[in-house]
């Protein structure tokens, strides 16, 4: 279809990796919407049309100015029929009969609390669903067998829930930046993930190591985590150890999106205290008065105590591999999916957080910077904070 003179359309690409997507955005009515019906098809295990939804959101998202009427949305890629009778819905009616159905079904809620459990994937959650389990309360209710992650995950139930900080999060780096360089100095640290990419809040703070001389890194997490044990920093830790091996997960196994870095899985134990003053407000008196209805056996009382949990990820890399690790690591994931299907789609290449390999010419590209791998992939450059996709 042409353009019709509408710079917007005109200027809309398909690929989200080709777009600029700022974290606000003026579309926050239309995108949740969508973003619900994504998140329940993952519920329902239906991969293809989470990712529709998702990304007939993302486009809503890089759009420069509300939607008023479907005129608005003339020549946008990515809005199938489905994601536009919602949308029309929504812009006559203010909701979408769906989305509410969707968002007050006892399916959806019980998915998301369920889900919401650390260690607890959509299969699992459905499982116990199909059985008649709602809620965290309910696991522990009917004495359910649960392994190490899920019993930390139910024990930290409601301060997983809540929302990380910038401010938990940056007091969190300055832990693992004395953290690594006790154990080794000249190590880099780096935050990842959401707060890279300007978020104010996330569910969890992520960082990736490495150590500028190669092969240095090697073995270091278990080094980190016995140090924040020692300081009693650690509430739970699982470290899963580095299995890349070029040769063997490179052009082969690239689309695969579990990276294989050594990695740790963990939950801090973070000091009230320790947080500055910046957050203090953020913690309103209205957290205190809607806690606590529902009381655990066993579980953390947070309000109750001088600390938090909080959800930490490390990741560590060699120094060959970092710029590929960084991109990887920084999301979002719809951003990241987009990525790897721009590489295979159109480029002949396959990447990872690894690496890059360009199967027509038979070999990897080597970077030092996320910049250089968009030069390969041919797409301009965006910056952290427009991957918001
Ligand atoms: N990531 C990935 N594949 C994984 C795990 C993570 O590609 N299996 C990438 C994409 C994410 C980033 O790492 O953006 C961090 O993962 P999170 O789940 O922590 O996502 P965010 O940090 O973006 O969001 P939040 O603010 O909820 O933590
Ligand atoms: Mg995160």
């Amino acid at each position: 279809p042409k353009p019709n003179g509408d710079p917007t359309a005109m200027l809309m690409k398909s690929y989200a990796c080709q777009r600029r997507t700022p974290l606000k955005h003026y579309n926050s009515f239309l995108t949740e919407a969508l973003e619900i019906l994504s998140q329940n098809a993952e519920y329902n295990d239906n991969e293809g049309r989470s990712v529709a939804f998702r990304r007939a959101a993302s486009v809503l998202k890089a759009l420069p100015r509300r939607v008023r009427s479907m005129q608005d949305l003339r020549c946008l890629p990515c809005l199938g029929d489905h994601s536009q009778r919602v949308i029309k819905e929504i812009l006559e009616d203010g909701s979408s009969r769906e989305v509410e159905s969707t968002r007050q079904s006892e399916q959806y809620q019980a998915m998301k609390a369920l889900t919401g459990i650390f260690g607890v994937g959509v299969r699992t959650a459905d499982r116990w669903f199909r059985e008649g389990l709602r809620s965290p309360d309910d696991l522990i209710r009917t004495g359910q067998q649960l392994n190490r992650e899920q019993q930390a995950g139910v024990q930290y139930y409601d301060d997983l829930q809540k929302p990380v900080t910038k401010a938990e999060a940056d007091v969190i780096s300055d832990i693992v930046e004395k953290a690594v360089h006790a154990v080794l100095p000249g190590a880099e640290i780096q935050l990842m993930g959401g707060f890279r990419r300007g978020k104010e809040v996330g569910h969890d703070v992520d960082f990736l190591i490495t150590h500028p001389e190669e092969g240095k890194e090697e073995g270091l997490m278990p080094k980190i985590t016995n140090w924040l044990k020692e300081q009693g920093l650690l509430l739970y830790q699982k470290t899963t150890r580095n299995s890349y091996l070029e040769k063997m997960d490179g052009p082969a196994r690239a689309s695969s999106n579990m990276d294989r870095f050594e990695r740790c899985f963990s939950i801090f134990k973070l000091q009230k205290s320790a947080v500055s003053c910046k957050s203090s407000s953020t913690a309103s008196a209205e957290d205190v008065s809607t806690a606590r209805e529902s009381e655990r056996p066993g579980e953390h009382q947070s309000e109750a105590s001088g600390w938090r949990a909080v959800r930490v990820d490390l990741v560590v890399s060699p120094y060959s591999q970092f710029a590929f690790a960084t991109l990887g690591w920084t999301g979002s994931k719809l951003f990241e999916r987009e990525l790897r299907r721009w590489a295979g789609q159109e480029k002949h290449m396959s990447l990872s957080s690894h690496a890059l390999y360009d199967s027509k010419q038979n070999l990897y590209l080597r970077a030092k910077t996320e910049e250089e791998i968009f030069a390969y992939l041919g797409l301009e450059f965006i910056p952290p904070s427009e991957r918001n996709a």
